[in-house]
């Protein structure tokens, strides 16, 4: 899986949004995904409008949108056509199958009816991909288990880890990867590596090319540490791209580019290599 190219890789896939994000991949030349963690909607569409070009997806964190209407996601949907981007909410889900079935498809936000992946803990275990996969399968939606992360002292490590991997082995339907910090395969740590049918996307916060965190235990390592070193598919930037200056459009646009750069040099590094 780690050689192989991300368009390779999607004409395999049995998952509709994993697909789409393989194929979005390889046609934009882009593995960078922005995190847009802004609170009002005009600056959000902003940013995601100065990025578009040069990402392959966008990552939500909708509830923190104070303006929040729901012509913000048909504009967030028009963009997403506009540009060619995949979009993901960040919500990570933690509850029993239930709550989050209804979380998913309900409430104010309808996750389920405009985000092509989201995300979960599993903490709960495997019933949370029960629940969440009554609603989302059948709209043919994709999951990430939250395997790792990327904060100082994160308690998602060894055998939490490991049984994160084996709930996404159970449920290759509808779960198309993991957010983690390194490759979930090849890597000897597990019984068995993955068959040749097992194809888990990487997606990678904790990216910085100018600092090497923040003040609240966050991390950053560079492009090429996480898609080269650690075999990562996908750098999710936030604060990178759009930092303090997030009316400067030019500027945003100018740090995504550089990103991209990046991230596709170290893929092709190990596609080659
Ligand atoms: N995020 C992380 N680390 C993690 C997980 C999620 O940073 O382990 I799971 C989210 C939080 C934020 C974005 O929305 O990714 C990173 O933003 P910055 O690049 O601004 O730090």
């Amino acid at each position: 899986m780690f050689r192989r190219t991300y368009g390779q890789r999607a004409t395999k896939h049995g998952n509709p949004a994993a697909r789409l994000l393989l194929d979005t991949m390889e046609r934009k030349k882009s593995n960078l995904a922005v995190s847009v963690d802004v609170i009002k909607s005009k600056d959000f569409l902003a940013i995601v409008d100065a990025v578009g070009p040069f990402v392959c997806l966008i990552k939500t964190h909708i509830d923190i949108i104070e303006d929040f209407g729901p012509p913000l996601i048909d504009e967030l949907q028009a963009l997403s056509s506009k540009h060619d981007f995949v979009i993901f909410e960040d919500r990570k889900f933690a509850d029993i199958g239930n709550t989050v079935a209804l979380q998913y498809s309900s409430g104010v936000h309808k996750i389920a009816s405009w985000s092509h992946i989201t995300n979960a803990h599993p903490v709960p275990g495997p019933s949370i991909i029960t629940g969440l996969s009554s609603v989302g399968l059948p709209l043919g939606r994709g999951l990430l288990l939250l395997a790792e992360m990327s904060t100082k002292g994160s308690l998602a490590t060894g055998s939490y880890t490991k049984d994160a991997v084996r709930m996404a082995r159970a449920h290759r339907d509808f779960v198309i990867g993991f957010i983690a910090q390194r490759r979930m395969d090849g890597i000897g740590a597990y019984e068995n590596d993955f068959t040749e049918d097992e194809d888990f996307l990487v997606l990678t916060p904790g990216v910085g090319l100018d600092t090497k965190g923040d003040s609240m235990g966050q991390q950053y390592r560079t492009p090429r540490e996480i898609v080269f070193g650690s075999g990562c598919d996908v750098i999710i930037v936030g604060r990178g791209v759009y930092g303090k200056d997030y009316h400067l459009t030019e500027k945003i646009a100018e740090q995504a580019k550089r990103y991209r750069e990046e991230g596709w040099a170290a893929y092709l590094e190990r596609t080659i290599a």
